[in-house]
């Protein structure tokens, strides 16, 4: 009797250790498609927190292109990792990655933007995280409808840019609920101007919105949607640079990392009017937990999980990223 209670308490140390043994073993990759965007960076911070608390091993790798991602997965399995997360450069590199991923023997899992097949369906075999884009959208158009009636704007008088990336479907579903909602309070669609960006960032947004406004001198008063706080940004900094006043620009972004917040710092109020936080902690922290939970206990991720947003003001940022933990 004392032998096999010996026996059975002997195993279960075992297991134990085997364990804990195991969660040093894991290893994670996080890939995302521009790392010096702030979003990116609070994922990755927020991945790094689950990362410490199993006790698993986190790569982070930046790849802004195909070939780049290719190398990536390929190292990661070569480092002996067993899944990632990706947000690819281009989600036509779906299958690519689907492929290269099942070579390496790594489970695959993606966030914010969705691989599509070759016809452009989305991917919907491995589990992905991404924002509820439409309803994120629809309260980007909201906010900028309120506060042009709250200025008493003649919507006949305004301009509208759309800065667009219209090879991501997330990028159109946001900006597209956004203009749902102008349209059907009376906005013209006829003043609604497609600034196509080559990159999802400030500098490129702003190069388009800036064609934008030369070719519509004459429209004075302006409303910005794009698919993030960068594109927003831009198409905002493009009308300082033709001399329009800041109470004459209504921006809504999306993201409230750094990029709102330090524009919400400076001591006068801009034409980036707010922006619709998202959460990086549930797309950073949850993605890279799920993916530790599938690897160590095969407890497989939900396929689809889509994050909501919160509106955000100048004078009330804090309190929302506060209320969404993301301080
Ligand atoms: C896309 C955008 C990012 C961020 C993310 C949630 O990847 O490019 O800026 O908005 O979705």
């Amino acid at each position: 009797m004392r032998f096999i209670k010996a026996a059975i308490l002997a195993g279960t140390v075992a297991v134990l250790a085997a364990t804990s043994a195991f969660a040093a073993d894991v290893k994670i990759g996080f890939i995302v498609k521009q790392p010096e965007e702030p979003w990116f960076q609070d994922e990755w911070k927020f991945a790094d927190a689950a990362a410490k608390e199993k006790g698993f091993t986190l790569v982070k790798i930046g790849a802004e292109d195909g070939e780049k991602v290719q190398s990536a997965i390929d190292n990661l399995g070569a480092q002996g990792a067993q899944g990632f997360i990706v947000c690819t450069p281009d989600v036509k590199l779906g299958p690519g990655i689907v492929a290269k991923a099942a070579a390496n023997d790594l489970k695959l899992m993606t966030v914010d933007d969705r691989l599509v097949n070759a016809d452009g369906s989305p991917i919907d075999d491995m589990p992905h995280m991404g924002i509820s884009a439409t309803k994120i959208g629809e309260a980007v158009g909201q906010a900028i409808v309120d506060e042009i009636k709250k200025r008493g704007w003649d919507m006949k008088e305004v301009g509208a840019i759309r800065v667009s990336y219209d090879q991501l479907p997330t990028a159109v579903d946001r900006v597209e609920g956004a203009l749902s909602v102008l349209k059907a309070n009376g906005f013209p669609e006829a003043n609604i101007f497609d600034a196509p960006q080559a990159k999802t960032d400030t500098e490129a947004a702003l190069n388009a919105s800036t064609i934008v406004l030369n070719k519509n001198a004459g429209i004075k008063k302006w409303v910005a949607v794009g698919l993030n706080d960068e594109a927003v940004l831009g198409a905002v900094r493009a009308t300082e640079s033709v001399g329009i006043a800041a109470d004459s620009v209504i921006g809504v972004g999306i993201g409230g990392a750094e990029s709102a917040i330090n524009e919400f710092k400076k001591p006068a109020a801009t034409g980036f009017f707010g922006t619709v936080i998202i959460s990086p902690k549930r797309h950073g922290y949850e993605t890279a937990l799920n993916m530790y939970e599938w690897i160590a206990n095969e407890k497989e991720p939900e396929k689809l999980i889509l994050t909501a947003g919160q509106l955000a003001l100048r004078d009330n940022y804090e309190a929302v990223r506060k209320e969404l933990g993301i301080e």
